[in-house]
């Protein structure tokens, strides 16, 4: 089966340990899929790694933000949608939460017509600490209430792994970039939000787990985006 109809994007701060490892996952399963890595400026080898691997291989591709003005998970995932020829987008995360092998699901989704597949976290996640399960369920419902008089609002709108169909997430980030949180974790929601009501919007499981290597960067700040873009 060929990929090359397929982008994935996925945002890097500081991932030298995992973003190889990803890369060679994601090649050796989807034949021909383009990868585009949103780097932040990262100060550990992360660069490095991915410009090696673009070297011998022009499907993948690394996306220097360093010296954009503003830096962000949100709008390193934007910036380089613009760029994107294919005909779909998948956005995952690069510390292995999100596990290459549902790339297959998502796409085949997609390619039935969906014009964006929620991959939704399934079990307990192990590890959280009390604070953050908590956190994470106020989250949800006041997202959901945002959602309110949308069928899609009982999905995973807030995590970070999804696909969608490229035009349409064009489109979205052409009529409402402003209303984006740059520095934010929710682009999903984000994009949700301004979707079309008629949106075709499917959901497939995954088991959610816990970062393979490096370190976490989210942090309290990312929350406060959070409830910021819950009013806009
Ligand atoms: N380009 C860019 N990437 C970022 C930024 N912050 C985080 N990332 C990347 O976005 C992904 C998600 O960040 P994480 O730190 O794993 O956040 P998280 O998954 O909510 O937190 P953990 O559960 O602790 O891993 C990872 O691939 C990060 O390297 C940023 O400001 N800019
Ligand atoms: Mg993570």
């Amino acid at each position: 089966m060929n990929f090359s109809d397929t982008t994935v994007i996925i945002p890097t701060l500081n991932e030298e340990k995992n973003i190889p490892k990803l890369i060679g996952y994601l090649d050796g399963l989807y034949p021909n899929i383009w990868i585009i890595v949103s780097d932040d400026g990262s100060k550990d080898k992360t660069k490095f790694e991915v410009k090696k691997i673009s070297k011998r291989n022009r499907h993948v591709k690394f996306y220097d933000r360093t010296n954009r003005k503003v830096h962000g998970l949100t709008i390193s995932i934007i910036d380089a949608a613009r760029y994107v020829k294919t005909r779909y987008i998948v956005v995952m995360d690069a510390d292995f939460q999100h596990p290459p092998e549902k790339v297959r699901e998502v796409v085949e989704a997609l390619r039935n017509s969906s014009d964006v597949v929620i991959a939704s976290r399934e079990g307990k996640i192990e590890g959280w600490p009390f604070y953050r399960k908590v956190l994470s369920k106020t989250a949800i419902l006041l997202g959901r209430i945002r959602l309110t008089n949308r069928n899609f609002k009982y999905m995973d709108f807030g995590g970070g792994f999804f696909g969608i169909r490229t035009k349409f997430f064009q489109n979205i980030i052409k009529r409402k970039e402003k209303k984006f949180e740059p520095k934010g974790y929710k682009v999903m929601f984000d994009m949700l939000k301004y979707a079309p009501k008629n949106a075709k919007v499917s959901e497939i499981p995954y088991q959610f787990g816990l970062r393979k290597a490096g370190e976490s960067k989210l942090n309290k700040k990312h929350v406060y985006y959070y409830f910021r873009s819950l009013l806009k």
